[in-house]
């Protein structure tokens, strides 16, 4: 072990030296900060991805991605076996291994080795792709010679998105039971899945669904991807793609991000009166759909409504089915008050609340048979237990069962197969909004009517330090600094179904305030009063913050 060690210090030394003591920290998704501070984060990833290979004795995941955030930054995601999050144990470790010096490296390693018995002597193997920012070239490069010096052999995919190669890192981990650990085989998955349930529900005479969709990929990575997709599905659905990276800057007045904090269209995007819009972000981890109405009125269809629309679909399969198993949605704290009324009340499907970051949803959701978890975001997906598939493909073939319950499980085994179970996945589930709009033989507008959302408003205040703010109960309670959840309980308190919050990004350097209330403009109010609270009461620099 000295003389790899000693090999990964001269590396980092020679080329990716630690030029500043910048302290960086692995937050939401892991490492995200502007591209020109990432060089050595990326080096020491690539070490780090070697030890937690070699422990897991399985093939590890990198994606190279600032995913929302501007072109200007960038990032690293790493992806355990199932194709899931980072273990938090593990977060610890890269962020202590990305803060120390390069002389202290071989120690620091040492540490980790140490604290977690990596087996040295076992073989280690990492998969890695990258988004299409400029630098994500240069920041794979870095990774990938951090893999080397440590031992280990990388695999590159080169351009995927997100979702994509957290399902790679799963098929392979399963020995291809999951699928081939490739993009045709991403594709073929997905799409046969999807081309067969569409098969399967034959013409309605009296559907309003159009297989029309105008899709804003962000410039990003989706755009490459949303191209290869439409071969497979041209019989079901034609997408006409905007802000392909033709010619706009990658997250820039466009995408998911953008679209749902600005509740507006992203740019190059002309609505036409219920024509079905969606959006992807930069790396097509995460979706929202849209329209304007009669009168030019823009309605939102966020991560929420397509929780509710999911989760209500699933719940009649289950029911059609007669199997026995618990459905359960996940959300959090941005979550609007009036879709887990929905949830709750309509719906009836238990509803759980976690922290923002797909880690603490998904692992939540892992609670539940089916496990339907949504940021309002945009970012989310089903899980089913083994319990669960098991279940459900046996039922598809029980001749005990009556025809109905049988179709209804072969149904929910299709299903299984288009949902990306890894993680969020813009391509996976805006194929699955489709199927079910068009099992409803919906409409965008129809689906929008299930509930209306409580006016809401979303602002980012920039203080010296973020960390100053600490949060409890799901982020909802503000902790620290002392008599700020104060300061919001009675600012929320002058406004009718008045709700606020407030939490420091993991993504972005700046604090998140959420609001909503009974009207748009008291929603506005709201978050501009929280905001100028947190600004005067954790240390706000630069302007006080304002609603636009
Ligand atoms: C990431 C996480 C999401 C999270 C978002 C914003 O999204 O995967 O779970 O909601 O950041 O996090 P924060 O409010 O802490 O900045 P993405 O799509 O940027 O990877």
């Amino acid at each position: 072990m000295e003389g790899m060690l000693e090999a990964v210090k001269k590396v980092a030394l020679e080329k990716f030296p630690r030029k500043s003591d910048r302290k960086i920290q692995y937050g939401t998704a892991g490492f995200r900060t502007r591209e020109e501070y990432l060089d050595h984060v990326l080096y020491r990833m690539g070490v780090l991805a070697v030890l937690r290979s070699r422990t897991k004795k399985a093939i590890i995941g990198a994606m190279i991605t600032a995913s929302h955030n501007p072109e200007e930054d960038n990032g690293i995601k790493l992806v355990d076996p199932a194709g899931e999050m980072l273990e938090a144990s593990w977060e610890t470790h890269a962020t202590f291994l990305a803060n120390v010096t390069d002389e202290d490296i071989p120690s620091a390693v040492k540490t980790i080795v140490s604290q977690e018995n990596v087996p040295m002597d076992v073989a280690a193997s990492v998969y890695v792709a990258k988004d299409t920012r400029a630098s994500s070239q240069r920041l794979s490069e870095a990774f990938q010679c951090g893999v080397q010096a440590a031992g280990g052999t990388c695999k590159d995919y080169g351009l995927l998105t997100t979702p994509q190669l957290h399902y790679m890192v799963r098929c392979v981990n399963s020995n291809g039971q999951y699928g081939q650990a490739t993009e045709e085989g991403y594709f073929q998955k997905l799409t046969t899945a999807f081309c067969k349930l569409r098969k399967q529900m034959g013409k309605k005479d009296d559907s309003s669904y159009k297989t029309a969709l105008k899709l804003d990929t962000a410039n990003g990575v989706g755009a490459y991807k949303a191209h290869l997709l439409t071969q497979y599905i041209s019989d079901y659905l034609t997408i006409d793609i905007c802000n392909d990276g033709s010619s706009g800057k990658l997250n820039y007045l466009c995408g998911a991000d953008y679209v749902k904090v600005n509740q507006k269209p992203a740019d190059g995007m002309t609505l036409n009166s219920n024509c079905r819009c969606a959006s992807f972000d930069g790396d097509a981890d995460r979706i929202v759909y849209y329209y304007a109405d009669q009168n030019g009125t823009f309605h939102l269809m966020d991560g929420d409504k397509i929780a509710t629309l999911v989760a209500g679909y699933l719940q009649e399969l289950l029911n059609r089915s007669g199997l026995s198993l618990n459905l359960g949605l996940v959300q959090t704290a941005y979550a609007n008050g009036s879709s887990t009324v929905y949830i709750t009340d309509t719906l009836k499907v238990p509803v759980a609340c976690a922290a923002t970051g797909v880690k603490h949803l998904h692992h939540r959701a892992l609670e539940f048979d089916l496990g339907v978890y949504f940021e309002a975001n945009g970012h989310g997906t089903v899980l089913f237990s083994a319990n669960a598939s098991s279940q459900i493909q046996k039922a598809a073939t029980d001749n005990s069962l009556s025809g109905i319950q049988r179709e209804a499980a072969v149904q929910m085994c299709t299903v299984m197969d288009l949902i990306n179970q890894t993680v969020g996945d813009a391509i996976s589930d805006m194929l699955l909004v489709e199927v079910i709009l068009a099992t409803y033989g919906w409409e965008i507008n129809n689906w929008d009517s299930a509930y209306v959302d409580l006016p809401n408003r979303q602002l980012k205040v920039k203080v010296k330090d973020r960390t100053v703010i600490t949060t409890a109960d799901a982020e909802r309670t503000a902790v620290t600094p002392e008599g700020l959840q104060q300061a919001v309980d009675s600012l929320v308190a002058k406004y009718k179904h008045g709700r606020s919050f407030v939490r420091p990004s993991g993504t972005e350097d700046v604090v998140r305030v959420y609001a909503e209330a009974d009207t748009q403009e008291n929603a506005d109010k709201l978050a501009n009063e929280v905001g100028l609270a947190v600004y005067s009461m954790a240390g706000g620099i630069g302007d006080p913050p304002k609603t636009s």
